[in-house]
């Protein structure tokens, strides 16, 4: 690997196929190989060619109903079946969901994702969610729902109340998916991606790193992502947040180099994507989340909270943008 031959051959088995321009599993993974410094700067050309490396883009999450979740996700605080202390609330109303997104924009946000421990939703329930989105998108903020899956029809009712984007993960590699979550398959993910794309709504999808993965693991999840047609607009990576209760709880969580290298990894190969440092962040040194805008994230979620624990507060975000010298969107 340190022969400056082989990392000739390193860096040209790192591209995607030259006629149909997938990406391989393998070519994923040689850009994880690729020497640290030399995959960032690769990274970082790539970003500037499409964007504005100084300016990151600003979502605000709300959990709109919490915990109670009939589904078996092992990273997940809000499912019913580990106790993790976050109790089972009810759907929130238009007004009140309003009244937090209008502080969201206060602080400079431009999109406000509101997320619901659902395995899907029920038409009573999407009936609420579509009044919150239409409020939301009156405020003049980008519109985001997070559901889980959708049935014929839904997306296209969340398209008509103002959707703009949908969120819906893939998590990990295909082969990794059933140790992770057994109620539901990858293909249902990637048919409520469908349906999404299908509807006309964006594509915001991506992962979860850190949860016993191997690094070919991380490169299917990256691959699955760079191959959708057409690729997601947004693309949120999320370093595990372990969470007492959850069976991911007590995984060896993955060093910060091989993180930093994943959001370079998604940069290279999702070009135009917004590519979100996402959960977990609370967590990272501002050097390490400094690295992450070097190695092409241009998104953050901003402010208190994610959807149960804990996000840097919006004046430490400020501040560290000050000292990056970085712009919101
Ligand atoms: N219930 C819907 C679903 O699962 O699609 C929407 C909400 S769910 C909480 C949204 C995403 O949050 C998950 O797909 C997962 O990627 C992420 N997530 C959940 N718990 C997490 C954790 N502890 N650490 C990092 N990401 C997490
Ligand atoms: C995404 O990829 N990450 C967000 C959002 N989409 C919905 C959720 C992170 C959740 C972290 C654990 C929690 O706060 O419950
Ligand atoms: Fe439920 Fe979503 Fe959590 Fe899975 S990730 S348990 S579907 S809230």
């Amino acid at each position: 690997m340190n022969h400056p031959a082989a990392q000739t051959i390193e860096f040209q088995r790192a591209t995607p196929h030259p006629e149909s321009g997938l990406w391989s599993v393998e070519a994923v993974e040689a850009l994880f190989n690729l020497p640290f410094n030399d995959l960032l700067f690769r990274a970082q050309q790539v970003h500037r060619e499409h964007f504005d490396a100084n300016r990151v883009q600003l979502s605000t999450l709300l959990s709109v109903k919490t915990g109670g979740c009939s589904e078996d996700c092992g990273y997940c605080p809000q499912a019913a079946r580990y106790h993790t202390g976050v109790d089972n609330e009810k759907l929130m109303s238009a007004d009140e969901v309003i009244d937090v997104a209008r502080i969201a924009r206060e602080n400079g946000a431009s999109r406000f994702c509101m997320g619901a421990a659902w395995r899907g939703p029920k038409q009573r329930d999407l009936d609420e969610v579509k009044k919150m989105i239409a409020g939301v998108k009156a405020l003049g903020l980008e519109t985001c729902a997070t559901l889980g899956m959708l049935k014929p029809g839904q997306a296209e009712q969340l398209r008509d109340s103002g959707l703009d984007y949908y969120n819906h993960n893939l998590d990990t590699a295909p082969e990794k998916y059933g140790d992770i979550v057994s109620t539901r398959e990858y293909s249902d993910r990637l048919d409520t991606l469908g349906k999404v794309r299908q509807a006309g709504i964006n594509v915001c999808a991506g992962g979860i790193v850190g949860m016993g993965e191997t690094r070919a693991e991380r490169a299917g999840l990256v691959a699955q992502l760079a191959n959708l047609e057409p690729q997601p607009e947004s693309v949120p990576i999320n370093n595990l947040v372990q969470v007492e209760g959850t069976p991911l709880h007590g995984t060896e969580p993955v060093d910060w180099t091989e993180f930093v290298r994943c959001i370079a990894v998604a940069r290279i190969t999702l070009p135009k994507s917004y590519v979100r440092l996402s959960a977990g962040r609370q967590q990272m040194p501002e050097a390490m989340q400094a690295l992450c805008f070097m190695a092409g994230a241009n998104s953050i979620f901003y402010g208190d909270k994610l959807l149960t624990t804990g996000n840097p507060d919006v004046t430490r975000d400020r501040a560290l943008m000050q000292k990056l010298d970085i712009q919101p969107l």
